[in-house]
C-alpha cells in the first residue's frame, strides 16, 4: 500500500487481519535476508531510521548507518538483536546509506555484503569479513571491485559455487549504468535513463563470485526475465518488471529468482534452469503491504519454507521506518508458489 493511502488504514484492524506481526519491535528493521548458520536462522536486515531526511524518490530518506544481526534458534523463538555488527563509521570507502544487505558463509567465516554510496554519491557494494554470523564485522577497505548499485544477494549453489545478485532502479542507480559507465547527468531525477514503456526493462545482474567471496569472478551478466513466450519484460510492465530487491532459492532443482518490483509494490518469481537464467516470470509471491518499499528473502527452515519480508504497519505507514516479519509459504507440486495476501490470511495461485 502506497504511503499516499495511509490516512485510510485503521492499524488496530490491519493488524489483527495480518499474517504476521514484527519480528522484533524495539527497532525498526527491513530488507530481511535470512540464512541458516549451523542450525540456527540468522537474519540480515537494514536497520532503519528516522534521520530527518524529506521522502523523495531517490529514497533519501532511507539514511541507515548500520547493520544489526538478528537470530532465531527456530522458526517460533524469539527474535534476539545481536547489537552493532558493522557502522559506517567503519568502512571507509562509504558515505551513507547503508542499504538492503545479505550475508553467507564460508570454511568458517561469514560475509556481510552491502550497499552504500561512496563519496563521489556512486553506490557500491562492499564486503566484511567475521568469525562469528552475528559480527561485529570488518569491512574491506575497498568496495568490491566492478560493482554498482544496491541490495546484493548472494547464493551459494550445490555445487559450492556463489552468485552475486544485484541491482536497484531509481534511487538504487541501476539505470545510470547502461552503458557501463555511470551517468552522472540530472542528478536529482531518479527516473533519467530509465527506458520508455514500450522498451525492453532494465534487468538485474548476477556475477560468480571468487573463492574468497572478496570479488567478483567475472564482468556481471544481466539476468534475462521473460514472459511465457520468451519475450524480455517491457518497461512499462511494472506489475512484473524487476524493481530491485533480487534473491534466489533452489526448489526441486529449479532456479527461483524473486524480486521486487517497486513502484507497483509486488514480490514477484520467475523460475529457471541454471543460476544465471534465463527466468520466466510465474507469479505473486506477496502482494503489497504497507509502505512504499517491499523486500523479501525465501528460506527453508527444516523441510519448510518461508518468506522474510518486511512492512510498515508498525511505525503506522512510514515508510521508512519498517518491520520484519515472516511466513510460511509452499510450493505446489508444479513448483507456483502461493500468493500470500499479507493481511488476510488467504493464500491462492
Ligand atoms: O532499505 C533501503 C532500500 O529500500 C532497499 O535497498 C530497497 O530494496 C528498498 O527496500
Amino acid at each position: 500500500m502506497p504511503e499516499d493511502n495511509i490516512n485510510h488504514i485503521d492499524f488496530d484492524e490491519l493488524d489483527k487481519k495480518a499474517i504476521s506481526q514484527p519480528l522484533v519491535t524495539h527497532i525498526y528493521t527491513a530488507d530481511p535476508s535470512a540464512h541458516i548458520f549451523n542450525g540456527k536462522i540468522y537474519i540480515y536486515p537494514s536497520h532503519d531510521v528516522d534521520a530527518g531526511e524529506a521522502f523523495d524518490d531517490l529514497g533519501s530518506h532511507f539514511a541507515m548507518e548500520d547493520y544489526h544481526v538478528i537470530s532465531m534458534d527456530s522458526i517460533d523463538s524469539p527474535a534476539i538483536d545481536n547489537g552493532l555488527a558493522l557502522h559506517i563509521d567503519d568502512v571507509p570507502w562509504a558515505k551513507q546509506q547503508m542499504w538492503a544487505p545479505d550475508a553467507n558463509e564460508k570454511d568458517g567465516k561469514f560475509y556481510l555484503f552491502f550497499p552504500a554510496k561512496g563519496y563521489d554519491d556512486i553506490f557500491r557494494i562492499g564486503v566484511a569479513i567475521s568469525d562469528s554470523p552475528t559480527g561485529p564485522f570488518k569491512a574491506e577497505p575497498k568496495p568490491i571491485k566492478g560493482s554498482f548499485s544496491i541490495d546484493p544477494a548472494v547464493f551459494k549453489d550445490d555445487d559450492g559455487s556463489y552468485y552475486m545478485y544485484f541491482g536497484g532502479l531509481w534511487g538504487g542507480q541501476l539505470q545510470r549504468w547502461r552503458t557501463g559507465e555511470f551517468n552522472a547527468n540530472q542528478p536529482d531525477s531518479p527516473t533519467a535513463f530509465i527506458p520508455e514503456d514500450n522498451e525492453v526493462a532494465l534487468l538485474p545482474y548476477v556475477a560468480k563470485m571468487t573463492d574468497d567471496l572478496l570479488e567478483l569472478d567475472e564482468k556481471p551478466k544481466e539476468i534475462k526475465i521473460v514472459d511465457e513466450n520468451g519475450d524480455l519484460l517491457l518497461a512499462g510492465d511494472i506489475d512484473r518488471r524487476f524493481f530491485e530487491a533480487a534473491w534466489l532459492h533452489k526448489h526441486n532443482g529449479k532456479y527461483y529468482f524473486s524480486y521486487s518490483t517497486g513502484d507497483s509494490h509486488f514480490i514477484c518469481y520467475a523460475i529457471g534452469d541454471n543460476p544465471y537464467g534465463p527466468f520466466t516470470y510465474t507469479g505473486r509471491i506477496l502482494e503489497p503491504v504497507v509502505g512504499w518499499t517491499s523486500h523479501h528473502s525465501v528460506c527453508k527452515v527444516e523441510d519448510k519454507w518461508y518468506l522474510f519480508y518486511h512492512d510498515s504497519s508498525l511505525s503506522k505507514g512510514v515508510t521508512h521506518l519498517r518491520s520484519i516479519k515472516v511466513a510460511e509459504i509452499t510450493h505446489s507440486e508444479d513448483g507456483r508458489i502461493k500468493t500470500l495476501q499479507p493481511y488476510n490470511k488467504i493464500s491462492s495461485f
